[in-house]
């Protein structure tokens, strides 16, 4: 079976988890007949230290191959900040974002590789070749696109990156815009478009709505091809609130409410057939899309892979 999963960092990445597992995909994915393919947004990308930082493809890169800081979510496990406290005495900004040691060398990797000529697709596989996350994760573009954030404060109204808004000043800035700059030049990375018609089903993960899922939608042509195949989504909002992070203020600021139920509105029938809820959410129906309840905190590997087995039963059940 052919599976393609869209996905942002922590929701997407703790999905892909358990959806390995309730495929019995173990560390040895040569003997399992599905394929995960994974399209990673990069719409989070930010280059820092002339270094490009990708957190949501690193996110997943480290979940599935072991070597993510647990507790956090993001980074290294068994990190140390020696470089950013030297870079701090320096003058260098920002001093906002946490970049590890270990971590640094990821993004040195992905800088020479960057300057040789690679594209970020390369890079990603490259990388890839270290961690085996046991699924072929592809840049959702090789192309550059930042989203951006339109905000007013003191200093006026202007648009910071997302990275300044979401992790410096944590979303608390209302947010009159959210542009993705690039996106619409944009084109596809190699093999993703071939990878959404090769699919027998498409899954969303709990994934933010609008600067995860949102920005891989909205790269010319990704949105139409996975439109034309089966597609069930796992709500990230439960009881109408997200379970971490601030999807909300980016769901206001898209001008949809923060409810399970205006998620699978916004993204409308034309893309998903079937979408989960949580028990919390039971009773919600969305026209046009088949909404069915079932746990959706992915609290354990058990749970989470419950859930996953869920999303995919739904779609196969649906094609
Ligand atoms: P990010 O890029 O690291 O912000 O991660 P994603 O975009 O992949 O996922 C973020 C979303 O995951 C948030 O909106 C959360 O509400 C959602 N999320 C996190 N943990 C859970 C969970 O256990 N269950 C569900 N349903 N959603 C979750
Ligand atoms: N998130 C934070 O809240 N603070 C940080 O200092 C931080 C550093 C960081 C470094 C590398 C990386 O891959 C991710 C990092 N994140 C950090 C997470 C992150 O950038 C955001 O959670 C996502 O981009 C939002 O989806
Ligand atoms: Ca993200």
């Amino acid at each position: 079976m052919r599976i393609v999963v869209l996905a942002g960092g922590i929701g997407g990445a703790r999905f892909l988890r358990g959806l390995k597992a309730a495929l019995g995909m173990g560390a040895d994915t040569t003997e399992n007949d599905s394929t995960i393919t994974v399209i990673g947004n990069t719409g989070d990308d930010i280059t820092l230290f002339g270094l490009r930082v990708c957190p949501d493809l690193d996110t997943v890169m480290y979940t599935l191959g072991g070597g993510a800081n647990e507790a956090q979510g993001w980074g290294r496990a068994d990190e140390t900040f020696v470089v950013k406290e030297e870079l701090a005495a320096y003058g260098m900004q920002p001093t906002w974002f946490g970049l590890g040691d270990r971590d640094f060398a990821t993004h040195i990797v992905r800088a020479q590789m960057m300057a040789a000529g690679y594209p970020l697709s390369a890079v990603t596989s490259a990388l890839c070749d270290r961690w085996k996350p046991g699924v072929r994760l592809l840049p959702m573009t090789d192309d550059r696109v930042e989203t951006h954030v339109l905000i007013e404060d003191d200093q006026g109204r202007r648009a910071i990156h997302f990275q300044e808004w979401w992790v410096r000043h944590r979303a608390a800035l209302p947010a009159e815009q959210i542009i993705g700059a690039g996106a619409a030049d944009a084109t596809p990375a190699p093999g993703v478009l071939e990878a959404i018609d090769e699919a027998d089903v498409v899954l969303l993960p709990p994934s933010n709505p609008v600067v995860s899922i949102g920005s891989i939608l909205n790269v010319p042509g990704i949105r139409e091809a996975v439109a034309r195949k089966t597609v069930v989504g796992v709500s990230p909002i439960i009881g109408g609130a997200p379970v971490r992070g601030h999807a909300d203020a980016c769901l206001t600021a898209i001008g949809v409410e923060t409810s399970a139920e205006a998620v699978a509105e916004h993204y409308g029938p034309e893309l998903l057939d079937g979408w989960l809820v949580d028990e919390a959410d039971e009773g919600t129906r969305v026209k046009g899309i088949e909404v069915r309840s079932r746990p959706l905190y992915m609290s354990d590997p058990e749970a989470t892979a419950a859930l996953a087995r869920a999303a995919l039963d739904l779609a196969l059940e649906l094609k």
